[in-house]
């Protein structure tokens, strides 16, 4: 709309291209979500976030930097959330899913690295995407080579400040991150001028420990066969959790958790019993990839439950409460250190996760999504897939980018793999 354009005008927005990016995704989004068999009633609220992340949100955050707020950007799930709300400060999860910027990403980075450090790259040095343009700064972090290597870049265009991940999990390790976290929290009061209490930050980890369980909440009703939603919508509302206000997004999810658990008793579902039940691991999916999920459930199989950072990896741990500040700063680093990603060394635990989701779940299949350079996920698929053949699951490893050209050969493959499962 118009009031937006001025808006957008004044962050900096490169509207001619802004329109070109924004032009293909009402249609995408149309033919990816609106038509889906007994859709819950409850997703018209995620439509309609959906339909204003570039306006009626953004103007949210706007009129919370003129009251003198702060709005702080990020790229990883070790990110702790507790700390950027704690210091009022809004927190924006900004990984990016579109092809749009990935050429743009390319004049600074090479070609041969995964796209989603292409298309977070190029959605900056595009200036369309109205987040990073209103962020007051960004939090990268040292997890693979291709993410910690192009924060230097994105730095020039934008002040980035970087965490040190650490790549074991051991006692070092822990000490590493918990030290880390409080450099943050020094990093957020500066930019803030506010300090962080004990009264805030518990307030913090309530807040973001709700929004873990509602989605908690909302993956446990996909266990139910006839699942009540489908893997699409499913992985819609956990990408906007990195975008909505918490609150509210917590009290929607409930809300539409509330139909499902009906769905549930009453025996409804998205698709019939019996649809092969797939399970996804590997990368992250940012909005608005929603590729595979789009050709498995095109195919004739569900997505019941996704094991990556735009899934369980994100909620399942929660936050334990602490008695003293220095305990809730402590709990805080814990709880990311038990999200098993790929970029630790070993990371063994990640196989026992995927053992038990397939437990859970009652899944028949397990789709290997791994994102087209990314290596730290790639290499580990040795270790996933011996540990499922030997509890004879099938499973299918795709790799794939975010353009379309591979479409064809993804529908082929993934169709005779939920023939056999
Ligand atoms: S905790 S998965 S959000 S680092 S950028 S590793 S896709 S090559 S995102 Fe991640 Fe944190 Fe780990 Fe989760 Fe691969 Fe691309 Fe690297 Fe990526």
């Amino acid at each position: 709309s118009n009031d937006w354009r001025a808006m957008w005008a004044e962050l900096g927005i490169d509207l001619e291209k802004h329109d070109q990016f924004l032009a293909a995704l009402p249609e995408l989004y149309e033919k990816t979500f609106i038509n889906q068999f007994n859709r819950p009633q409850a997703m018209q609220y995620f439509d309609f976030v959906i339909s204003e992340v570039h306006g009626l949100r953004v103007k949210e955050l706007v009129d919370h930097k003129l009251k003198g707020g702060k709005v702080v950007a990020s790229f990883c799930v070790f990110v702790p959330e507790e700390l950027i709300l704690a210091v009022d400060a809004v927190s924006i999860g900004l990984c990016a899913g579109a092809q749009f910027p990935v050429a743009t990403g390319e004049k600074v980075l090479p070609r041969s690295i995964c796209p989603l450090i292409k298309a977070s790259i190029g959605f900056k040095l595009d200036s369309i995407c109205p987040y990073f343009q209103v962020a007051d700064f960004v939090i990268g972090e040292t997890t693979c080579d291709g993410k910690k290597k192009a924060w230097e870049i994105l730095n020039d265009f934008i002040p980035t400040y970087v965490m040190e991940l650490p790549q074991r999990k051991e006692k070092e390790d822990y000490d590493l991150w918990e030290a880390e976290v409080n450099r943050l929290m020094q990093k957020l009061e500066t930019e803030t001028g506010k300090a962080v209490d004990f009264e805030s930050l518990s307030q913090a980890v309530a807040k973001v420990n709700n929004r873990r369980k509602v989605l908690r909440r909302l993956y446990d009703l996909r266990k139910a066969d006839p699942v009540p939603i489908s893997g699409k919508d499913a992985l819609l509302i956990t990408q906007l959790a990195f975008f909505d206000d918490p609150e509210r997004f917590s009290a929607k999810v409930s809300e539409l958790c509330d139909e499902l658990e009906e769905r549930v008793k009453e025996g409804m579902g998205v698709v019939p019993q019996g649809t092969p039940r797939i399970l996804i691991t590997g990368s992250p999916m940012p909005i608005p990839n929603w590729k595979i999920h789009d050709i498995i459930e095109s195919c004739g199989g569900v997505v019941v439950c996704e094991e990556t950072c735009t899934g369980t990896r994100y909620f399942e741990q929660l936050t334990e409460e602490g008695q003293t500040i220095s305990e809730q700063l402590k709990q805080i680093a814990m709880r990311a250190m038990k999200i098993n990603c790929a970029c630790f060394t070993p990371n063994n635990e990640r196989i026992n996760d995927i053992l038990r989701l397939v437990e859970e779940y009652k899944i028949d299949g397990v789709i290997y999504y791994n994102l087209q350079f990314c290596h730290p996920y790639s290499i580990e698929y040795y270790k996933i897939e011996r540990a499922l053949q030997a509890a004879e699951i099938p499973v299918l490893k795709i790799e794939s980018d975010y353009s379309e050209e591979d479409l064809p050969i993804l529908q082929n493959r993934i169709q005779a793999f939920l023939e056999m499962v």
